[in-house]
């Protein structure tokens, strides 16, 4: 619900900004992705055991039909950095929005609700803190995955995903809800070897060479407010066409799927300070970024771009 709103806001400015992304330009080398993509696990934690801990780990896969769709979510992780895999093994684009329910309320009566009419605000009563936003994967267009290492605290979630369907309807309402438990115990997960920095700052994002094109990455908020790390595979158009498109199929409530690129991924809000570890190798082609923080601000400001991989 949180994600569907900022990608609105975000189409909307980004329509206006239309020589943006040609301000702040980069080109990405390529470095080969070679090296070992897995995040490196924490040394052994008893000396009596050589074993490196399981991951703290969160797999959420979106699967879609012409009449059904849904998550398949696995993992209970506890609190602090969680391995977060999000699979779209559909034909159509998918998020993962989530939230954190309030104490005591069941997947099936925030369903109902969310499903009845206003939906989206009589929800807000049952979450736990409706503004709240979480570092997890931003929407991936058909056929791509990602692993993002983010710090979620101890909860009950919702995952939804409110992407309008060819019939108009929310991905929600043809089955795509689902729940899973960040519990309280510590996480043992280690922030992972990385290659480079992806640095978000309140003026510009940075993108190193050879993002993309495999291995991990982190993506650091080094400035004062808010911000997200979105991508976007580019088709033959820029990246303000294909946000002005998208725009249009939430405004008309169509799929996006027929816009002139494929949204691929990211890591969602990150507050200051605050790190996030993405894994994912991209296809070759042209990509454009940015972040959707501030109802546009962020674009205003520059922190939009593009690179090839
Ligand atoms: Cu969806």
């Amino acid at each position: 619900m949180i994600a569907k709103n900022r990608v609105l806001a975000a189409a909307a400015t980004l329509a206006a900004v239309t020589t943006a992304a040609a301000c702040s330009s980069s080109s990405a080398g390529s470095t080969g992705g070679t090296r070992a993509s897995a995040p490196q696990t924490a040394k052994a934690a008893s000396p009596t055991t050589q074993a490196a801990p399981a991951p703290n780990a969160l797999s959420v896969t979106a699967h879609d039909s012409a009449s059904a769709m849904s998550f398949d979510v696995s993992g209970s992780p506890r609190q602090g950095l969680v391995r977060i895999t999000f699979t779209n093994a559909g034909k159509y684009a998918h998020e993962m929005g989530i939230s954190m329910m309030k104490p005591g309320v069941t997947l099936a009566h925030l369903k109902t609700v969310v499903l009845g009419k206003n939906g989206d605000q009589k929800a807000q009563a049952l979450l736990q803190n409706p503004d709240a936003e979480y570092p997890v994967p931003s929407i991936l267009g058909p056929g791509r995955s990602e692993v993002d290492a983010a710090k979620l605290p101890a909860g009950h979630y919702v995952v939804i995903c409110f992407l309008p369907g060819a019939d108009g309807m929310p991905h929600v309402a043809m089955g795509m809800i689902d729940e899973f438990t960040v519990t309280a115990g510590r996480s043992t997960e280690q922030p992972p070897q990385t290659q480079g920095t992806v640095e978000l700052s309140d003026k510009g994002i940075t993108v190193p060479a050879g993002f993309g094109a495999g291995g991990t990455f982190e993506v650091k908020n080094t400035g004062s407010k808010p911000h997200d790390f979105s991508l976007a595979q580019l088709a033959g158009k820029t990246l303000p066409d294909l946000f002005q498109c998208v725009e249009g199929a939430f405004g008309k409530g169509t799929p996006i799927d027929k816009c002139p690129g494929t949204l691929a991924g990211g890591v969602n809000t990150l507050q200051p300070g605050e790190s996030a570890y993405l894994t994912m190798t991209l296809p070759a082609g042209k990509y454009g970024y940015l972040s959707t923080e501030g109802d546009g601000a962020d674009l205003q400001a520059g922190l939009v771009g593009t690179f090839s991989v």
